[in-house]
């Protein structure tokens, strides 16, 4: 591993996952090293934690981590029975390639040990750049490094912390989105947008800012190089069937993700960049 600054120790989350502790003059972030998965971000100026992580979680390298910042990449979704759900650089060894304490955040540059998989043929480049300061910079940046166009979907699938989803208002979305449980049928974003059922929706209004409002509190998320909003909740049904998240898990968190989901075309040596800002 490179030389660590000041800020930064390793810590170790299970036999197989290493994760990355960084305490800087602005704000603590734990980073895992598996799947390059963000785990906590909590800016000191308010000390308030930002994301939600499952108190099941699973550091097992069974399945991707519940929680944080998941890394889905070359596909958003699920592609067939065949191929793992988000694509396969969540569930893989990322290597950091550097890390630097600046004047305003501490910033990390990590890449998967490969972008090559069954179900993309594009050769590519792909590295997560992190900044960590009093807001936080998550930017994924997809350089094509082969001879052939080539044409990828990604998504930082964020998983915020509420205090209660029932007191959460999501606002800044407007206009239609495609609804997945009602087989992707079209409808108009709600006015206020509150959370009573399960909810995973493709908003396909590129809006660079958005914000999670709670009683006194509010997350601002600004997105940039996307094409959709992704807004996740899988309510108590769904939450119970799932061995890495508690009955009441989806209470605390909320998913609004900066997406690709209608492709973007690579063309040799250029580069795409999705950033995601979270303050
Ligand atoms: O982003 C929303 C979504 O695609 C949902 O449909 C749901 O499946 C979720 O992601 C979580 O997927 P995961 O594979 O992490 O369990």
């Amino acid at each position: 591993m490179i030389t660590l600054p000041a800020s930064i120790r390793v810590v170790n989350k299970s036999e197989l996952i290493d994760a990355l502790h960084i305490d800087n003059q602005y704000a603590h972030a734990t980073i895992s090293l598996w799947g390059a998965h963000i785990l906590s971000y909590a800016p000191k100026h308010d000390g308030r934690e930002r994301l939600f992580l499952s108190e099941k979680v699973l550091f097992d390298g069974s399945k991707s981590i519940r929680g944080g910042i998941p890394v889905c990449w070359p596909w958003f979704g699920s592609r067939d029975d065949e191929l793992q759900a988000h694509g396969y650089v969540r569930t893989q060894p990322w290597q950091l390639l550097s890390a630097t304490d600046e004047t305003d955040y501490t910033e990390l540059m990590l890449s998967p040990e490969t972008t090559q998989g069954a179900g993309f043929d594009g050769i590519a480049e792909l590295r997560l750049t992190i900044r960590i300061g009093k807001t936080m910079h998550v930017s994924l940046s997809t350089k094509n490094v082969g001879e052939e166009t080539f044409t990828y979907n990604a998504a930082l699938h964020s998983y915020f912390a509420v205090d209660d989803i029932y007191h959460t208002e999501l606002k800044g979305l407007s206009g239609i989105y495609s609804d997945k449980p009602l087989n992707w049928a079209e409808f108009e974003t709600p006015s206020p947008y509150l959370f009573t059922s399960e909810t995973d929706r493709v908003h396909l209004n590129p809006v660079e800012k958005v914000s999670i409002n709670q009683s006194n509190v509010s997350t601002v998320i600004q997105s940039y190089g996307h094409d959709s909003l992704v807004v996740w909740n899988p309510w108590s049904e769904i939450a119970t069937s799932m061995i890495d998240m508690d009955n009441d898990g989806y209470q605390k968190m909320l998913c609004v993700e900066t997406a690709v989901t209608q492709g973007v075309t690579v063309n040799p040596q250029q580069t795409h960049t999705l950033l995601q800002v979270i303050s």
